[in-house]
């Protein structure tokens, strides 16, 4: 496994539509989804697509780091990775809802972003099977976002153009002094 660069904003492959994976799930594509979950958890961030690290296919990997109720405070998260692989959403709900998003593409950037509460997903797993699930809260947000950037589409650009270029502009400025 593998930690990888992840390319940020203003990269002209961040604005590419992805194509999707022919061939089903090798284990070269698992050797990829490796990588990308060691580079996900090493940013730290929720999710990524593989677009972020260069690779223009349809594949997105996601933990949520969701911590059960019991666990004791010092104890870290249990791992809960997810793979989506060719991911289509089949239905979104019209009840809309609101998160203050961030993108390990565009760092040290937030802001509130709306979107279908609700969709019910399709994908292949890290095992190559078909999936139909329907999702909400944090993981329907998240699942969304790395869609987006299947399909060139940053959350900065759900938002006004000033709010876009500000943006843009900071990650700049961000990397000139790094
Ligand atoms: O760049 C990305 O696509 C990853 C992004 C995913 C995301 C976050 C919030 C809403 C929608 C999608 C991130 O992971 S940004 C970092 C982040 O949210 C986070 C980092 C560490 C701990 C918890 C969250
Ligand atoms: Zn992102």
């Amino acid at each position: 496994m593998a930690i990888r660069d992840i390319i940020t904003v203003p990269h002209p492959l961040l604005k590419q539509v992805s194509k999707p994976v022919e061939g089903g799930v090798t284990d070269e594509l698992r050797a990829l989804m490796d990588d990308m979950l060691e580079t996900m958890y090493d940013a730290p961030g929720i999710g990524l697509a593989a677009i972020q690290i260069g690779e223009p296919i349809r594949v997105i990997v996601m933990d949520l780091q969701e911590r059960p109720d019991d666990l004791p405070e010092d104890a870290p998260a249990p791992k809960q990775p997810r793979y989506f692989v060719n991911p289509e959403i089949i239905w979104a709900s019209e009840e809309l809802s609101t998160y203050d998003e961030g993108c390990l593409s565009v760092p040290e950037v937030y802001d509130e972003v709306k979107r279908p509460a609700r969709v019910r997903l399709k994908y292949l797993n890290y095992q190559g099977e078909e999936v139909i699930e329907e999702c909400d809260g944090l993981y329907a947000t998240c699942i969304q976002h790395e869609m987006d950037h299947l399909n060139g589409v940053l959350f900065i650009d759900h938002l006004s153009k000033l709010k876009r270029d500000r943006a843009v502009t900071k990650v700049k400025k961000l990397k000139k002094v790094a």
